[in-house]
Parts: C-alpha cells; structure tokens; sequence
C-alpha cells in the first residue's frame, strides 16, 4: 500500500480546499460563530502556545461545521497598542511597518494551522476604515455622557510613560512590562463603566462562561451592600461618614481611620498631633501602590481627635492609616478589630481596645488571637441589640441606622471608571478638539477616520503628553461648533479600544456606512463560542461586554452579551512550567514541527499534550508518538479498505462505542482524551484487523470523527474509501446506545437472597435457561429441599431452600 507522506497530501487538500471551499454560506445554513481572540502581532511570531488554542477552534468549528451549519470563523489583528509600539522602539522601525511585517509573517504562520478562516472578513484594528468605527463609538459614548474628562491621580507606569486603567495594573505591577507602577496627576478622558456595573453583574447569569471568570468579573465589579453611618467629631461641627457593610457590629467600633487623603485628614490634627500628621500624609503620597499593597506592617498617626459612636455616645480615637484607600466608599472606615483582621493587626501594633460582639457560641473569647470575621452568632455587649442574630442583624440595621437618622442604607462597588487616554503615538487619535470658547468638541462624524498622522519621534515623552503634542500642524485646527482656532486632543485611544468591538466588524468588514449593518449583525451575530487565554478575564472580556451593552442601547446591535460561550485554554508552557519566552530562550516555533510531522501531526499533538484548560509543558518528542499513530492508522485503513470485510456484532459495538467516546469527550472539550480515545481504538482495530479485517463502515465511521482533528489525512482517507466529497460535507457519525450494550451480562445468583456467586448469561436468557445456569454455577453450595426460584432478569438468580 502507498505510505503516509503528509507533505504531499497536505499540500494536495490545501489546493482543493482553496478551490472548492468546504464552509460555505448558501443563505439556507444555520449560522455558527467561533471566534479565537485575535493575536497582537508582535516580533516574536507564533510559537506552540499560540498553535494551541488556534487548533481547539478550529476542531469546534470543523466540528460545527459537520453538523450542517455555517460556521463564522474570522482572524484579524489586534495591532495598535503598547505592544506592538514597544516592539517598534527597540528594533528602531516605525510601528506601522514593523506592524505590517510582524502581521505578515503571522499570517503566513497561522496558515500553516490549516484553520477554515475566512480571510475575506480579515480586520485590522490599526486600518482607518477599522478605526474610523472605533472613533466613532467613542464619538457616541461622549454624545451621551460616557465619555468625559477628569483630573486626578491615575495610575501611572513609568517605564512605559503612560497613565493604565485600574485593569491594567496587576498586583501594582504594570499588566504589560511588569513595572511598579506609580500615581500621577493628569487630566484624562474617562469612560462611565460604571453606569454599566449593575448590568454588567446581572447578566453574567446569561452566560456559558467558567465559572472562575465570572468571579473574576464578579469580584471585580464588586457590589456590596451596607450602611453609610455619620459619626460626629467631638468638640467641632463636622461629621464624619464612614462606610461600613457590617454595621451590626457598631458596638464594637473602638477607632476610626480615614485614609491619608481624606479630605478631613489635616483639619483633625491638633497642636500636639500636627507635626505627625502632616508628616505621615506627606510620606503616604510619596508611597507607590505596590508598597501599599505589600506593606505587611500596618503604619498609621493618632489625629489627636475623637468621634462618637453615634448609638451608645462611646468616644473613639481618629487615626489616619494607609490600608484604607481614598477612593472607595468614603475613605473612612469605622474599625472593629474584634471582627475584622486589618483592624485587629492594626489595633494590636497601636495597644487599641478590643470589644467582641459577636459570639459564636454565646460565650466571649478570652484573649483574641485572631478576628472572629464570620457574620456568624449572638450578638453581645451590644446594649439593646444583645441576643439578636449577628446575620440578621446585618441585613436589618442598614435600614435600623436610617431609621434613627444617622445613616443610610447603600451600595458600593469596586469598579471604577475606566482611564481612556493614553499618552503614546500608536493608538487611536481621540477625536476631540478643545476649543477655548466651546470646551471639548466632537470631531464632526463625516469627518472620521481622524488619521494618525504620520510622525518621525515616536518614543514616549514621558511628560505626561503624546507625541502627537509636538506636530503642530496637526494639532492646530478650528472648533467645529464655532470655527475659532482651537487645539486637538493628542491623547490616543488605550490597546482595548479596538479589541472592545472587533467581534462585530468581521461580519460587515467592507461597510463603509455603518459600523456593521443591523441585517448582518441580526443574522450573524452575536459570537456563539469564544476561545482564549484566561489573562483577558477582567480587562478585554469585561470591556466588550461594556461596548456591546453601550451598542445595543444605542441601537445598532440587538443583543447585549457579545460572547454566549467562553473556553479558557491554558498555556504551553517550556520545561519545568516556566512560560515561553524570548529571553527564556524556551520558545518552540512550530514551523519546523510542520515541516517534519506535518500539519496534522502538529494539530493531534497540541491536543494530546494535556487537558486544553491546563497549563501543559511542552515536549518536543511527544510528537514522534503521535506521528507514528497516524501512521498506524493510515495503514490501517489502506490495509482494509478494499477486503470488503462483512461487519460483525463485535465490530458494530466498537463503532458506536466510538462514536460515543469521541463525541461526549469532544463536547466536554476533553481534547486530550479525544486524542488518547483514538488511539485506543486505533490499537483494538489493529488487532481485529490482523485476525480478520476491519469493515468499511468502522473505517469510515472513524475517519470522519477524526476529520476536525487531523482534517488533511481524513480527506485523502475519506476519498481512499471511494468517496468525491468532501469528508466535512458527510454529516457527523451518530450512535444508537443499544448498539453498544454488551450482550451478556453477569448476574448474581443468590441462595435465600444472599450472593453466593456470578454467572454470565446473554441479554435475553429465558427464566428457565437462567435457573438452570444458575444452579450449575452454584454446585455443591445448593442443599437442601428447593421452595422457591426466582429470577429477575437481567440482574438475580435466587433460589430459595428450607
Ligand atoms: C466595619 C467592619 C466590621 C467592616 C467588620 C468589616 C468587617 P467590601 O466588601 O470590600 O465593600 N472599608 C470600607 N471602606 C474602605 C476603604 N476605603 N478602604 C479600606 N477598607 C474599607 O468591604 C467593606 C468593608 O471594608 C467595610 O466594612 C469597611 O470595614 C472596609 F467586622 O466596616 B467594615
Ligand atoms: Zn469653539
């Protein structure tokens, strides 16, 4: 028989596919969206990690495509951006042509996937007729108030010379270079997410998403409820108002604490306390967010002023301390450090008193080591609150506090608006022009795309300013209102603003009217399944969600969750689970993979390598097993498939057996599984093979389930069968559970009702048939005189004796 030569059958099916494309929209299909999160074209081109989710994909997609629907599979380029301006900066290039290169070679990379892309709905984020649409949305956002601007501290990243939104700042570390990130004071553009916050936890309950990313959202948003509680300042006028989502413990509050920038910070100091205070504020400001973060001891200054709990009149200390951040809630927290670990470490650094008011078991703890946290027990010395439950109390006192007047019932949420300028040359311009008659003026719409004009210094300045801010020519323009001179906004638009939307353009891509026509988007849209890494939980998923929601309000699309389903791949990693990486000098590209093993080999490996939501190490010489697996059963099928072998019942099992395996495993996305299924089964057919052949059907049966995984192989097996069309136009193998049954089962056979031992007997045995099987199998242990025989079938043989 003719041996496997992948090269020649690859590029064979490559041609006809191009020729006779498989996935083709007739207008009579079902519509199904798979959509990989598209890549960042950086220098470093594609390397097995990248492969990997690229193949789940495309196996989802071939799959869905088999079943008879045409599957929406598009790839474009997430292309503006710190990365891809970074990588310009040090290889001295300009951005627009290393970015045009870089997506060269990633194409050519991403074809050799043999992926059912539709490279006619290509994007590019950085193309003006892409985003022409971007500046439009943020046009729309500032029409209807989402979009304004703000002075005030932001996160601030000095190595990359440019103000981040709070999602991009991971564990005070700058999400792109890993810089500590610093605050600095800047007027910014600012986008209202957090109108959206409500909506945006809510329906999270639509979504098919892992449940681990929607905590991540979840957590993120943060809601809480609680109770906003006054406390007067003894001896002056003013009334502080801390936040609290436990004001059940209100007994318990022995101190207080106001972040340094409270605005009351400074009025609460005395003569004594002045020096300290303003000296612990100075020193605060100084402190980058990671220091505050990672602070493990507590720093703090006594005020030298006192509050009063205003339910049982107690006199307590004012401190300022830093573990309480100045922009959430009220920046004031009352503190319970009998129910609370930050306020428990700091009571005990600062000898503060300690009141327990909860009990868990009515009884109070003798000396505290630690917080009682839970909301859990009897409330104690809590005056008239005393023997109440902790956790219903809890949910009641917001509206108690209200009730008494000190208060109020609220709810607080973590998010916060999202910080929209960036002050670097790649990115969207932001089509405002500031007038000094007007203030901020949209760029009229038939006036977009607003282009990035083209500039020699494109390094960051560092000053706080774009390098847009230096051309003059550009920047200098009239008011579209009232035609003064006036001055262009030269902040550019962050990485996320395309990626925020891109999902709707790939459908209408050429439309130079509208965003996407709403006949496209209600018949293509929105994505049904979404495959990417799990780093996006909170940044890139939060904010398209964001924009969907904005575009369905305003009309142009008329769904409000772009992504009904999420798959979260895990990463390649190298040897040991470190990350691949240039500078690990760990990276494996798969181009010479591909050329050794093929295609193919290449897709089944990046499967097989472990669980597709796991992180997996890569071993190069994996691939050899794999390999010769294809091979086997490339010989397999050869070797059977003119024998014209009659199928037997043992063979029909297999089949339907197989078919099972390979689907529920493919549904639950254990790939890898799918993978080591078909090896299994490859070896059992080997060996019935040898004794006696393998029918056509099984074959057939087991090339088309294999079709989504190692799709060229497939095809060339599929025509070898005798076969003229395409293997992914044949439908998907279904399985009849009765098939798989084995035929006999093995039953107990009891003596007065107590198993004795087993028989096998065929499914269908006759009462009589069974007894008689039965009591041979029982032998000399059958005594006595016989009252009674009884047989449920299928299950129990049970004779009975006196
Ligand atoms: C009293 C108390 C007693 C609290 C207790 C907790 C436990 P989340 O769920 O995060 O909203 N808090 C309020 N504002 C804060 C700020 N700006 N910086 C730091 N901490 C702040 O938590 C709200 C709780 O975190 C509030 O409830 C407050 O401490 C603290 F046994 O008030 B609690
Ligand atoms: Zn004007």
């Amino acid at each position: 028989a003719t041996p496997y030569n992948h090269r020649a059958i690859e590029q064979k099916w490559r041609k006809i596919w191009e020729e006779h494309p498989i996935n083709v929209n007739d207008g009579s299909k079902e519509k199904y969206y798979c959509l990989d999160m598209f890549p960042y074209p950086s220098g470093n081109g594609l390397h097995v990690g990248h492969w990997r989710g690229y193949v789940i994909s495309d196996v989802w997609s071939r799959y869905k495509l088999m079943h008879g629907y045409y599957v929406i599979h598009p790839m474009g380029w997430d292309a503006f951006g710190l990365p891809a301006e970074n990588y310009a900066i040090k290889m001295g290039t300009h951005p627009a042509k290393s970015t045009a290169d870089n997506i060269a070679n990633i194409k050519r990379q991403i074809q050799e996937i043999a992926a059912i892309y539709d490279w006619d709905m290509e994007v590019n984020t950085t193309d003006p007729n892409f985003y022409k649409w971007t500046q439009w949305i943020f046009v729309q956002m500032f029409k209807k108030g989402l979009a304004y601007e703000k002075e005030m501290p932001i996160n601030w990243c000095p190595s990359c010379k440019t103000g981040l939104a709070n999602e991009e700042v991971v564990n005070g570390k700058c999400e792109r270079c890993g810089a500590d990130v610093t605050k600095k004071n800047l007027k910014q553009w600012m986008l209202k997410i957090t109108k959206y916050a409500d909506r945006l936890l809510a329906d999270l309950d639509k979504l098919d998403w892992p449940e681990k990313v929607k905590k991540m959202q979840t957590d993120w948003i943060g809601k809480s409820h609680g109770a906003e509680v006054q406390f007067k300042v003894e001896g002056k006028e003013d009334t502080i108002t801390v936040y609290t989502t436990r004001p059940d413990t209100l007994y318990g509050a022995t101190f207080m604490v106001l972040a340094p920038e409270h605005a009351m910070a400074k009025d609460l100091a005395t003569d004594e306390t002045r020096e300290a205070v303003e000296d612990y504020i100075y020193k605060a400001s100084l402190k980058s967010s990671v220091d505050r973060l990672q602070d493990k001891e507590k720093t703090g200054v006594f005020t030298g002023s006192y509050a009063i709990n205003p339910l049982n009149g107690a006199k307590v200390p004012i401190w300022l301390s830093d573990y309480v951040l100045a922009d959430y809630g009220t920046g004031a927290i009352m503190c319970v450090p009998a129910h609370d670990d930050r306020d428990f470490e700091f009571a005990k650094k600062f000898d503060l008193p300690i009141i327990q008011v909860i009990a868990k078991d009515g009884k109070e703890i003798e000396n505290m080591t630690e917080a009682y946290t839970e909301a859990a027990g009897t409330m104690i010395n809590s005056g008239d609150w005393n023997g109440m439950e902790s956790s219903e109390l809890k949910v009641k006192a917001p509206e108690m506090i209200e009730k008494m007047g000190f208060g109020k019932k609220t709810t607080n949420y973590k998010l916060r608006d999202w910080v929209f300028s960036r002050q670097r040359y790649w990115g969207e311009p932001i089509p405002i022009v500031h007038c000094p008659d007007c203030g901020a003026v949209a760029v009229p719409e038939e006036e977009l795309p607003l282009l990035l004009p083209d500039v020699e210094s494109y390094q960051p300045t560092g000053t706080g300013e774009s390098p847009l801010a230096d051309i003059t020519e550009w920047v200098n323009t009239t008011c579209p209102k009232c035609g003064k001179p006036a001055k262009r906004e030269t902040n550019t638009m962050p990485q996320w603003a395309g990626s925020s939307w891109y999902f709707l353009r790939y459908v209408d891509n050429k439309n130079d009217k509208e965003l996407v026509s709403r006949e496209k988007a209600d018949k293509y849209l929105p994505v049904d399944m979404y495959i990417g890494g799990v780093e996006h939980a909170v940044l890139h998923l939060l904010y398209s969600r964001f924009y969907t929601k904005f575009l369905y309000d305003i009309g142009v699309v008329d769904f409000d969750e772009p992504f009904t389903k999420l798959f979260n791949q895990g990463m390649i990693t190298g040897k040991n689970g470190i990350k691949m990486s240039k500078s690990k000098g760990n990276v494996v590209s798969p181009d010479d993979l591909v050329k050794d093993y093929g295609c193919d080999s290449l897709r089944l490996y990046e499967l097989f390598v472990g669980p597709p939501e796991l992180d997996s190490e890569w071993d190069d010489r994996g691939i050899d097993g794999v390999y010769r697996f294809i091979t086997r059963f490339w010989n397999l099928v050869m070797d059977n498939k003119d024998k014209n072998v009659a199928e037997t019942k043992e063979l029909v099992k297999i089949r339907h057996k197989l078919v099972y395996d390979i689907t529920t495993r493919l549904e639950s996305f254990s790939l890898n599984t799918v993978i080591s299924g078909f090896m299994e089964y490859n070896n059992k057919l080997i060996d019935i093979s040898k004794k006696g052949g393998v029918d056509k059907a099984t074959l057939e049966t087991y090339v088309q389930l294999l079709a989504p995984f190692a799709p060229h192989i497939s095809e060339e097996l599929w025509s070898e069968l005798g076969h003229t069309d395409s293997v992914f136009a044949s439908g998907w193998p279904s399985y009849d559970e009765k098939e798989m049954e084995d035929d006999e089962i093995e039953i107990a056979v009891q003596i007065n009702g107590k198993t004795k031992t087993t028989v096998t007997l065929p499914k269908d045995c006759a009462k009589d048939d069974a007894i008689a099987q039965g009591k041979a199998a029982l032998g000399d242990k059958l005594a006595g005189n016989i009252v009674r025989e009884i047989y449920v079938p299928g299950r129990i043989v049970n004779i009975v004796v006196k």
